[in-house]
Formats: structure tokens, sequence, C-alpha cells
């Protein structure tokens, strides 16, 4: 049988997530690896064991790579899948789509026109447990929703010599912690309840008006400690923290609290839907039980077991209950869904997976969230 076979540029965090979940697919290689210079793809494709490093160029040249993941930072992800569509390849990219509407746009329109297959890597709806709340929904389950709150809360940038490529909006966008974590929180939450949201009050903090950018690469663990001297002040002006009000489609309301700078929550997406029926809560650092309430009777715990969710939930799930399954498995289910598409070399009337479509309307969520965080007015979606 033969495999597709993968590109994927980019190789800090997410990158070697995308490669390792591929490898879990047993018709997909991943053959080439690009990065910003010949040397750091030969370096990562040498510790990551694929056989071609290549620049990007080279990687859209090679005729048998069929799908490109793109795990760069937000300001490449329009040009990387913009190129690889035009080179007729399909394309996973990391969220947050583009930079900007207008780009996300342009984006959805060329993979629409080319008819190739396209995602995007929310890949924490691909928690077992996040479909059955969807399809506990959608059997009426909830009832109607009366209310959605939610959280997403990090410390990795805690300190104010925590220092990342994110805290630079030349490179991430305008917006920091909601374009980042909150893409995440609101793609889940219309995902889930099927709501859209039509308008949003935001509030922007940002806790460390400056930060201290090292002035040389800091090894990891290197135990060398950087002294005064080898840090830049660098002002900051996106978000560490905000909260958001919203408002839906049913006419009922929300609020979400995202913050990379909360002591303790090392990545940790909160969900409560309290519906006319029953009340679902859900935590991604404890992703395999479902809180389930209710008014006339007891509450209960829901385990993520295949005998226990509903039929369309069971091809997300390998492992019997109690065998966890977290967030590394998440990206192979998501990449089980798109290569589906990809194997057939087309896109699906109605994809499972979320396309760039997906994509741009949460880039329109956050866009609205930071006119409205500039403004300290509603602004409809
Ligand atoms: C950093 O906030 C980050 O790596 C996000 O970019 C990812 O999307 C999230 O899954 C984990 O945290």
């Amino acid at each position: 049988m033969s495999k597709i076979k993968v590109g994927v540029v980019g190789t800090g965090f997410i990158g070697p997530a995308h490669i390792e979940a591929l490898r879990r697919l047993p018709n997909i290689e991943v053959v080439a690896l690009c990065e910003v210079n010949i040397e750091l793809a030969t370096a990562k494709a040498a510790q990551l064991g694929i056989e071609r490093p290549c620049t990007f160029d080279e990687l859209l040249a090679m005729p048998d790579i069929q799908c490109v993941h793109i795990c760069t930072p937000n300001f490449l992800h329009y040009s990387q899948s913009k190129a690889a569509l035009l080179a007729g390849k399909h394309v996973v990219c990391e969220k947050p789509l583009a930079k900007d509407l207008h780009e996300a746009e342009e984006l959805v329109a060329l993979a629409a026109k080319t008819g190739l297959v396209n995602a995007v890597h929310f890949n924490l709806r691909y928690y077992p447990l996040v479909r059955q709340m969807k399809m506990m929904r959608e059997k009426g389950e909830l009832g109607d929703i009366y209310s959605v709150i939610g959280s997403y809360l990090q410390d990795w940038l805690f300190y104010a010599t925590d220092y990342n490529w994110r805290l630079e909006p030349d490179k991430s966008g305008d917006s920091r912690a909601i374009a980042d974590i909150g893409s995440h929180l609101m793609d889940l939450i219309e995902y889930v309840t099927g709501l859209k949201t039509v308008e949003v009050m935001a509030d922007f903090n940002t806790v460390h008006k400056n930060r201290k950018k090292p002035l040389k690469p800091v090894e990891t663990y290197s135990g060398k400690m950087l002294q005064p001297e080898d840090y830049a002040d660098v002002p900051i002006n996106t978000e560490d923290h905000a909260n958001v009000l919203l408002r839906f489609d049913n006419g009922n309301r929300g609020s979400i609290t995202v913050s990379q700078v909360s002591a303790g929550r090392k990545n940790q997406l909160k969900v409560e839907i309290s519906g006319s029926v029953k009340t679902l809560a859900w935590n991604s650092e404890a992703p395999n039980e479902i809180w389930i309430g209710s008014r006339d009777g007891a509450n209960s715990l829901l385990m993520r077991d295949p005998s226990l969710v509903h039929e369309e939930v069971r091809s997300l799930i390998t492992y019997p209950g109690g065998h966890n399954e977290g967030f590394g498995d998440t990206s192979k289910q998501l990449f089980k869904e798109v290569y589906e598409a990809v194997a057939a070399n087309k896109m699906p009337e109605n994809p499972k997976f979320p396309t760039f479509a997906d994509g741009y309307r949460e880039l329109l969520i956050c866009e609205r969230i930071l006119e409205s965080s500039r403004s300290d007015k509603w602004v409809k979606v």
C-alpha cells in the first residue's frame, strides 16, 4: 500500500506534535521537514528521523508530497498556505489561519477554487468527550442553551522574563491571548453548542507592560542563569488577560476569560454549558470525564468509554474506558478525518474536521473582540 507523503514546516512546540500524531496513522509518511534555514532543517530532520530536510520552495517542488502542515509562527501562515495551495498541495494549517481577516478570506476562496483539502488544527475539538457534548446537544439532551461560561488559563508567560515570538505583534498579530488560546475556546463553544456569537464586549489587560527579552538564545535547561545585562527591556501592548461578554444568536449570553499569567494553570480550557434540561461542564486538564448537572436529581460524571458515548463519538476513541487519552491523541484523531479526504483527493461535502472556513470564522470573532477592546463598546460579529 503506497503511503501518503507529507511535509511539515516549522519545528517549535507544535510541529513535532503534528509529526508524532501523523506517525501513528498507518497510511501516512512524514518524509520532508522545512525550517527557517537548511542548517536548522537538517539538524531537526536528523533529530526527528525525517529523510528530506529542505527549504520551503524545495518542499513545494517535490511532486510526491501530497500534503503540507504549516506549523510556523502566525505571520507565515497566510503566505505559506497560499503557496502550498498554488503548488497543488493539500494544507493543514495551525491556528490562527492568518494574521488578518483579508488574508483568511483569500485563503478560503483559494482553497475552494483549488478543491484541495484544507484544515485548521483546532485539535481541542477532538477530545472524544468534546464531540460527545456536541452530540448530546444535537440529540436534545441539553435542551435550549441558556448560558455558556468558558475559560482558558495558562502560566507560561507568568514572569516578566518569560519571552516568546507570540509577544511580538509583527509575528503574532495584534491580539495575543485571545488569538492564541481564545481561538480554541471560541471555536469549541460554537462547535459544541451550535450557537453563533453575534455580539462581543471585551476588556483586555496587559499585566506585564514591559518584558525582558533575552539577548541571546537560551539553551533549554542549560542551567546557565542569564545576567541582567543579557536582557533587553521590551514594551508589550498585547493582552496577557482578557474578559469577553458574548451574545448568541438564540438571544442568550455567555462569557469567557483567557489568561497566560495564571500561576498553576498549565493549559486549562474549561467550559460550562447550561441548557434547559441539563448542564455540561468539561475541563481539558481532566478530559476523560464530563460533569452533568441536573435540577431534579443527582448530578453525574460521564467517563470516556466507547460503550458509554454516542455512536458518532466512537471513531475518536482508541482505548477502552480508564485508559486515558489526552492532548497528543487529539491531533491523531483530527488527522485521521483529514486524511480520509486527502486519500480521496478531495474535500467532503460536509467535512467533520475544521476547515479554512472555520479558521476564517474564528479570526472574524477574534477581530471583533479586538475591535471591542479598543472601542470599549459592544461590537457585532
Ligand atoms: C501556547 O499558548 C499554546 O502552544 C497554543 O499556541 C496552542 O494552540 C495550545 O494548544 C497550547 O498552548
